[in-house]
């Protein structure tokens, strides 16, 4: 089935939005959903890993947030746990996305909470990324101390009806002025975008940049480069998973034999690699 899906998709927008803990990442997806909806296109939103210790409390905060969606057919919700897959998004993720861009949402917001290696991963899995900073989490803008600055396509400072706000930008855009050109995509000018999702500022601006990316995209023909780049990663873990899981059934037979070659020294680990290998080919050959 999953291939079937997977064959019937291919259309949807897939936006990562990424940030520190607390920096208003899932009011802000509330607010973007519902300007969206207003062009008539109907949105999905993978919420990852809302029990996290980082966020906690998140899930009914969250509920709240989105309450005002929730009786919109044409917007879905779904959370998901990260179980543990390393750099955040699991298998699972992506096949959501699948599912939902097979089913005719035009739009995939998939939220992540940026702490390590998440972040980078959900650039690596999304058409347009977004990084949400919030103003006055720390003296330095967080998304340079997280080194997520080339990941974004479009940078949003949140909650911008504080004070510090215009601070927060003006460093962004300083950090940004500074950044090598080879980072850089060709024909798109990373905008920061200042947005207070609780007085309704900045939403119209950033769907419109959202918008305006995955044009850009298109023209210059990179959309082709990250579909496969995407494609590749997903083949690869796929192809990890498998191989893991072959090996964890190999427990008893072939990896104890070995393992007992490897401690005699008898073998070293890389050849044993290889015959462990030989042995899965075998068996899935069976
Ligand atoms: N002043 C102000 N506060 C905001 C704004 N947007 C969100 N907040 C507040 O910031 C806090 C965190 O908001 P969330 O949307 O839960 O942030 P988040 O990034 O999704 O948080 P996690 O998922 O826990 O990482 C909440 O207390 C919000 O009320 C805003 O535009 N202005
Ligand atoms: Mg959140």
């Amino acid at each position: 089935m999953l291939d079937a899906i997977f064959a019937a998709a291919g259309r949807a927008h897939v936006v990562g939005i990424t940030g520190v803990p607390g920096s208003g990442k899932s009011t802000l997806v509330a607010a973007l959903t519902a300007r969206i909806r207003g062009t008539g296109r109907k949105v999905a939103i993978i919420a990852i890993d809302p029990s996290s210790p980082y966020s906690g409390g998140a899930i009914l905060g969250d509920r709240v947030r989105m309450d005002a969606l929730a009786d919109d057919p044409g917007v879905f919700v779904r959370s998901m746990a990260t179980r543990g897959a390393l750099g955040g998004l699991s298998r699972g993720t992506m096949e959501a996305v699948d599912v939902f861009d097979a089913a005719g949402y035009e739009m995939v917001l998939i939220e992540t909470v940026g702490v390590g290696q998440d972040e980078i991963d959900v650039a690596r899995a999304a058409h347009t990324t977004v990084v949400v900073s919030a103003p006055g989490l720390g003296d330095d803008v967080q998304a340079i101390k997280a080194g997520v600055l080339e990941i974004a396509d479009i940078h949003v400072v949140s909650k911008s009806d504080r004070p510090d706000a215009s601070r927060t930008i003006a460093e962004l855009n300083a950090m940004l002025s500074l950044a090598p050109r080879s980072t850089r995509e060709a024909g798109w000018d990373t905008p920061v975008i200042g947005t207070s999702a609780e007085k309704g500022v900045g939403i119209d601006e950033l769907m419109q940049a959202i918008d305006r990316h995955w044009q850009s995209t298109h023209q210059s023909g990179d959309i082709l480069a990250r579909r496969s780049k995407i494609n590749e990663r997903r083949l690869l873990k796929a192809a990890e998973e498998i191989v893991r899981d072959r090996f964890a059934r190999q427990q008893d037979g072939r990896l104890s034999e070995l393992l007992a070659r490897l401690d005699a020294r008898a073998t070293s680990p890389r050849t044993a690699a290889g015959e462990l290998l030989n042995a899965i080919r075998i068996e899935s050959e069976t």
